[in-house]
Parts: C-alpha cells; structure tokens; sequence
C-alpha cells in the first residue's frame, strides 16, 4: 500500500490513537484512489491517507439520508433534541482527544483547540433547548370561526460544507440545528481536516445508536470540489449551508439558486475595527492582537483592517509593534505558544504574495518573516501601515497580517469599514455612547456582527452569526437561525359553518 514508503508525521501515532479511542474507523483504502493526503501543520509531515468518498458513492448517501429522514422528520422534537444532548454530553466527556485532534490537524493552540470543542457542546446545549421551542405564530383572522396560523415543519436532507478552520464547531452549529429541526445530514469537511469530521461524526452516530435512531441520519463524505458538487446537486438535498470562501459559495448558491433549494452561505470577511481618540487604549490593544493574530489570523471574523484616530495613531501603531515583536509563534502544543502555523505552505505564499504587493504601493512592514518553510508553515504576523485603502488591503488574505491605517472623522471611519465587498464583522473602541451606538446604527457599519470595545472575532452561541454582501448573507447558530433548516406552512382554518371570502370578496354558487 501507498502509505508504508512514505515518512510519517511524529503526531501520526497520536491522531491514530485518538480516532481509535472514539471508535472511528478509518474508510477502507484500496490501491486505486482517489485519495486524501493529510498533513499536520506542526510538522507539513503526513498524518494520515484516506480514501476519497466517490460521487455515486456520494449520491448513494444522500438517498440513505433521504430514507431516514422519512423516519426521523416524524420522530418528536425533543427526543430529536435528546439525540443532540447525547452527542453534547460525549463530546464534554472526550473535550481533550477531540481538542487535541483540531491542534494536531490545523495546527490551532490548545486553548483555542478547547475553546472550539466548547463551541460545539454550547451549541448542543443551545440546540437541545431549542427542541421545545420552534415556535410558529398565530394570527387573528379577518374571518369569523376562523383561525391562522403558522407551522414549521422538517425541510428535508440537509448538506453541509465547512472550512478547515473550524473543522468541529460549524458543522455543530449546523448539524445540531438540522438535526432537531428533523432532517438527515450529510457532510463534506474540508479535504485539510476530514480526520476531525470522522471524530465528531462518530460520536453523533453513538449517540444516534443510544436513542434507537437510524446510523443514515448522518452521513460524512470526504473528497474535493467534485464529490462537494455531487452533494449540492442531488436532489434530495434541500439545503446547502456552505463555509468558505467567496468564490465557492459563489458556486454553491448559483448552482442552489437554479435548483430552487435553499442555500446558507457563510463566507470570507475583511473585518475591521475603529479606535476612537477616547478609546480605553490597553483594553483596545488586548482586542485587536487577539483578533489580528489568533488562530494565526485564520478567522473568518480575523481582524484584518484597523483604523486609529490620528490622535492615538503613533502611540498605538508603536505599542502594537511592541507586542508583535514578542508574540511567541511556534509549536501549537507547547504551552506558551500563542499563535501556530498556517494550514500549508499556499497560505504562506499567498500571505507573502499580499505583502510584497503592500510594499509596492509604499507600505511599511512590521514582521511577516518566515520562520521556516517545509517542516510546517510558520510565520510572524505581520502589521502594515498602509499609504492609503487600497490593494491587498481590499481583499481577504487568510493569514495574520493587519493593515492600519489612521482617520480624522467616525463618518471617514465608518465609510472605510464599509468600502468592502465583505460584511461579516466590524467593532469600535470607544468611551463615546453617540459613537458606539452610531457605529451599530442603520448608519453604522454593514456587517452581520457589530460589537463595541471587543475584538471582532470570538462570537459565542446564542446570537446569529453570518454576515452581508460577499459573506454570503446566511445567518447559523444562534437567534432564529433555526428556521432555515424548517419549512413554513401557513395554515387558514375554518371551524365555522359558512364561507366568508377573505378581502370581502363575493362569489356565490
Ligand atoms: C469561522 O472562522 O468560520 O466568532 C468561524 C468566531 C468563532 C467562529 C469563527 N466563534 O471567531
């Protein structure tokens, strides 16, 4: 077999170890591919090779799924939602093996390993309570001896593409909504993370095998854009909630659109943050590293774009450069590491690429160095003052570097946040109650997430989360994001013996 002459990651062991104490077993690998390549981001070295699902085997999944929501979509809702707290209750038990497979996977810090397995069980948590409460209205008929209301009920089979980036919480915030909401699943994971997929997927499928429900309630398949295109065409698949990039999502919702399904896209951002002249200056910075850097500015809430007040520019800019000078980069597993490597060596490439076109334009930048290529990508982030808005600035690199730039008036602030094709995340700094509420106000900032005195990334469950313009418009986890994954009947009933016609209309026969 293919896999024997190749030299293996020293972390191999332990994801192999890790995936066997959940009891996932690896799909079957035969000599023909195609196959999947994963490497860990510690070392670039290979972690493990898997067997690409084919797309008649994708095909194949969806009609399992669609048979099996014809089941599950009657089973009650909350002993749906008993499904979700049964598999959130296995993932607190397993919180570390599942947190360190996202490290040795994406090459996130351990903390923020953690922190995403706790998005997942909050999600649970949020989606199991929910199962109580998908509340339809009720309406007074213009009619007498007439009642109106609304009902939701299942949409059918759910598809779910994520990112690498969160490989765990966004198909939780997903499948745990899909799920009480009464529909099968099927998930494609990134080609980079499929490893963190089949952990969390077994889990759901022991906690599914708990309750006495169907193993083809959810399905994973794993391959490239081609097995991704036979999930968003069959069918059965009523809904396509996509993470990614801009130009798949661009794919994705024009292929959904022509066959009237629904789609859910939650895609790249530019974010940026404004700190105003009477902005808490320390507690600003803390923010803006957190959000600029962590996850080694691999969010799609990473702040990328920062605008000072030209009163605190210098000093700010200055006491930035400080931190970046320190910022320990290196090992996610090692305990004082704050920010890890990037995926691959492309996104360092394309990270270079966007600054040497910064320096072009005049920019000057801080870090950004190469720390070592070929034995995992790391890098120091970057912060560049730019000369003006404009070139690599206006796109999404994903990578740590943060551009700054210095502005005189709110409105120039507000107008610079919003001159992106993005509008996933904005915050401002500021002690200044006209401003802050400005900044959130229809006048404010375009985006789906507003925040004042936090960073932009690091949203917790509960509220929705998505964003506008190029991020694709979709909204997942918290508030009613719910009612995506349902569909809604409007019911008119009579319990009258006549027929009055609704808007006075006379027809008798
Ligand atoms: C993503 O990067 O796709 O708000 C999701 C955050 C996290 C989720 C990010 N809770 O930064």
């Amino acid at each position: 077999m293919p896999q024997q002459t190749i030299q293996y990651s020293e972390y191999a062991s332990t994801a192999a170890h890790i995936l066997q104490t959940l009891g996932v077993a690896l799909p079957p690998l035969e000599a023909a591919g195609p196959h999947l390549f994963i490497h860990s981001p510690i070392d670039g070295q290979r972690l493990a090779l898997l067997q690409c699902t084919t797309v008649a085997q994708t095909r194949q999944q969806v009609a399992q799924a669609q048979q099996a929501q014809a089941v599950w979509q009657h089973v009650p809702a909350p002993q749906r939602g008993a499904v979700v707290r049964v598999l959130g209750d296995l993932v607190r038990q397993h919180k570390a093996a599942l947190a360190e497979l996202i490290s040795l996977e994406v090459g996130k810090i351990r903390s923020e390993s953690l922190g995403e397995v706790q998005e997942v069980i909050d999600m649970c948590d949020f989606a199991q309570g929910l199962s109580r409460q998908l509340y339809g209205l009720t309406m007074p008929s213009e009619r007498p001896e007439h009642q109106l209301r609304e009902t939701w009920h299942p949409l059918g089979v759910v598809g779910i593409i994520t990112a690498f980036n969160f490989p765990m919480a966004v198909w939780a915030w997903n499948a745990a909504l899909a799920l009480v909401c009464g529909n099968a699943l099927v998930w494609k994971p990134s080609e980079k993370t499929p490893l963190c997929a089949l952990a969390l997927h077994q889990l759901l499928q022991q906690a599914l095998q708990a309750e006495g429900h169907a193993p083809a309630i959810s399905s994973v398949v794993l391959g490239h854009a081609d097995v991704g295109q036979a999930l968003v065409e069959a069918p059965a698949v009523r809904l396509v909630s996509a993470t990614g990039s801009t130009p798949m999502g661009r794919v994705v919702g024009q292929a959904c659109a022509q066959r009237f399904k629904r789609s859910l896209l939650e895609l790249g951002g530019n974010n940026a943050a404004v700190v105003c002249a009477s902005a808490d200056v320390a507690l600003a910075l803390r923010a803006v590293v957190f959000a600029a850097v962590g996850t080694a500015g691999q969010r799609c809430t990473t702040l990328r774009r920062l605008f000072i007040h030209r009163s605190l520019y210098a000093d700010f800019v200055q006491r930035l450069q400080a931190v970046y000078e320190h910022l320990p980069v290196g090992n996610p597993l090692a305990a004082d590491t704050l920010v890890g490597p990037l995926i691959d060596s492309l996104a360092l490439e394309s990270m270079q690429v966007a600054l040497l076109e910064a320096q072009a334009l005049g920019a000057q930048v801080y870090g950004g160095e190469v720390l070592s290529h070929g034995r995992g990508s790391y890098v120091d982030p970057a912060l560049v003052e730019m000369p003006s808005h404009s070139g690599p600035m206006l796109r999404e690199t994903f990578a740590p570097i943060l551009y700054v730039l210095p502005f005189d008036t709110l409105a120039e602030a507000i107008a610079l946040v919003n001159a992106s094709e993005h509008g996933l995340s904005a915050s401002i700094f500021t002690h200044d109650l006209r401003e802050a509420e400005l900044f959130c106000s229809a006048a404010g900032a375009e985006c789906g997430i507003v925040n004042v005195n936090i960073g932009t990334s690091g949203a917790e469950i509960g509220g929705a989360f998505g964003g506008e313009k190029a991020t694709g418009g979709g909204r997942e986890a918290g508030s009613d994001s719910w009612k995506a994954y349902m569909r809604r009947t409007t019911n008119t009933i009579n319990y009258g013996h006549s027929l009055p016609l609704a808007q006075g209309v006379r027809f008798e026969v």
